[in-house]
């Protein structure tokens, strides 16, 4: 049975009583700015499906959450211990924001976070940029937002939520001060095999921090099995593979696959909302004029989602296909994303040659074979797109899950569309009805997308009907989690909220010369 959102609430309620929840992650659920109204501040919630899913749910049980305050007017509507109410309208929870100068931003986000643990996760060890003064600021920001976190729960019974990448070692900084404390932590990308993860000078610190959780959860049941075979080879964690847990130290993490989802309905609704068909009309107009179909494709500009695998695939099926030409449109969203970064900069310039090439090659007057639009659009404007589409194509080398994949499905309410799905996205493990692909084969990948389109109608409202069907949503993924966590809580012994003294986090501290001779 799907669980509803309003659900949420006495669900955790039942499970872990009046313990305060605490969420902690980089990105914030509000950002404020400065407006074009000279001094006026304004408030911004920054996309994203999880902050979006779990603001409604800390707003019923009036938490904390722990995030790096990244809006340019953040510090000015702050109070001295740098909280704030939240949302601004009708304040429900506290936003105890985390100051990051530049040094910070360079080093630990973009730094260590995403030119060394996203490659590394992503396969890509070619791509990782490993400074001593990276890892140094990813320990201290770490240091930061566990303090943070002890500051907000002294005295309090409390159950925290980590998420992500960016703050692996903040479990066992935080676990350090208060034992009692019961620890959650979801690792949204790939937990990559024991091959690739031990190139990390780190890793046994990187395990150390992620062992102190009481459950740490994975998209896939395989990156759970990664995550507990370097656990026991690179930080000698005792690990029972029936029970899927790692113990080290004494202290006993579970861990689990919790494959994430979206909220459907917010998709279904946007897709149907008045003047969506107007507004499928105009789009069609302007890229499909001549009554093409139409493929999507909407990703973040990151070599992981595998755009000039996507542009390869498409390049092989209108040459050796040329009746596909002027009969087959391709729109790609491709939001810029960590433009800092070399390797993201050159992907960048890649797509846009390639784009270019294709166009100069099979383009006509009145035929443009692919339209690159490089900007994030809302959400809405996205279901509307995926219903119009009659095809999305996803071509990820690697991904945790693939929210888009689930998005295109919910908005398919004409259910007309297929879902064109590359094997190595985490979603293809749940959605066996999509056209699967490996994008690291052209030839094979064209034929896929030439198969899918000539698909006929009924068996494409079939799949589509068995995909939307089974789709879960971002509240099924919480009540997981949720449920899973309460389980184990529950059958830990209850301590007391004392604070220990520190020297668990000296210990992961020690050393600390942020300088290296390398740039
Ligand atoms: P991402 O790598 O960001 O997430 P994904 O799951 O595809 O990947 O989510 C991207 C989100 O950004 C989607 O909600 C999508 O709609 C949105 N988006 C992309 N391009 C956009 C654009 N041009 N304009 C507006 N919105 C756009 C990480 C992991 C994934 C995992 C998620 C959730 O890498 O594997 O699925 O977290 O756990």
């Amino acid at each position: 049975m799907p669980i509803h959102p309003e659900e949420m609430e006495p669900l955790y309620r039942r499970l872990f009583d009046s313990r305060r929840l605490v969420v902690v992650s980089n990105r914030e659920p509000y950002e404020h700015r400065w407006s074009e109204e000279v001094g006026e501040i304004e408030v911004r919630r920054p996309a994203g499906g999880l902050t979006s899913a779990l603001d409604p749910l800390m707003q019923a049980l009036g938490g904390t959450w722990v995030a790096w305050g990244s809006g340019e007017a953040d510090a000015n509507v702050v109070d001295r211990d740098n909280r704030v109410r939240v949302p601004p309208e009708d304040p429900r929870y506290t936003l105890h924001r985390i100051w990051l100068t530049h040094h910070d931003i360079h080093r630990y986000y973009l730094g260590f976070a995403n030119q060394f643990l996203w490659p590394l996760c992503h396969l890509r060890p070619d791509l990782t940029r490993v400074r001593n003064r990276y890892w140094e600021r990813y320990r201290r920001v770490n240091q930061r937002f566990a303090e943070a976190v002890v500051d907000e729960v002294r005295g309090k019974a409390a159950a925290v939520w980590v998420q992500d990448y960016h703050l692996a070692l903040a479990p066992h900084m935080i676990r350090a001060r208060r034992p009692d404390i019961t620890l959650a932590h979801f690792w949204h990308i790939p937990w990559p095999p024991f091959d690739v993860f031990r190139l990390s000078p780190q890793a046994e610190h990187l395990l150390r921090g992620l062992l102190a959780n009481d459950l740490m959860g994975f998209h896939l049941p395989t990156f759970a099995d990664n995550f507990l075979r370097c656990a026991r080879r690179l930080a000698g964690a005792e690990v029972d593979w029936d029970a899927k847990t790692a113990t080290l130290d004494g202290h006993v993490c579970h861990v689990g696959a919790f494959p994430i989802s979206i909220d459907v309905k917010q998709y279904r609704d946007a897709a149907t909302a008045p003047g969506g068909e107007e507004q499928m009309a105009r789009l069609r107009q302007r890229y499909a004029p001549n009554g093409e179909m139409v493929g999507i494709g909407v990703d973040r500009m990151d070599y992981s989602k595998g755009l000039p695998e996507k542009f390869k695939a498409l390049e092989f099926l209108w040459e050796r296909y040329p009746e596909f030409r002027e009969r087959f449109t391709f729109i790609q969203v491709a939001v810029p994303s960590r433009s800092d970064i070399e390797a993201y900069d050159d992907l960048d310039q890649k797509v846009d040659r390639q784009v270019w090439q294709i166009n100069d090659r099979f383009g006509t007057p009145t035929w443009r074979p692919i339209h690159l639009i490089k900007q994030s659009l809302p959400s809405d404007r996205l279901a509307i797109l995926y219903r119009m589409a009659d095809a999305c194509i996803v071509s990820s080398l690697a991904d945790g899950m693939n929210l888009v994949a689930k998005e295109f499905v919910a908005s398919q309410v004409d259910r007309k569309g297929v879902l064109v799905l590359s094997l190595f996205a985490g979603a293809a493990e749940e959605m066996e009805d999509a056209v699967l692909i490996n994008p690291y084969d052209p030839e094979g990948f064209g034929l896929q997308i030439r198969a899918a389109l000539s698909l006929p109608l009924e068996q494409r409202r079939a799949s589509m009907d068995r995909l939307s069907g089974s789709l879960r949503t971002i509240y099924d993924w919480m009540g997981d989690v949720f449920t899973r966590w309460g389980e184990i809580s529950s059958a830990r012994p209850v301590l007391p909220p004392v604070e220990a003294a520190d020297t668990l986090t000296a210990e992961l501290l020690e050393d600390g010369a942020e300088a290296g001779y390398l740039d």
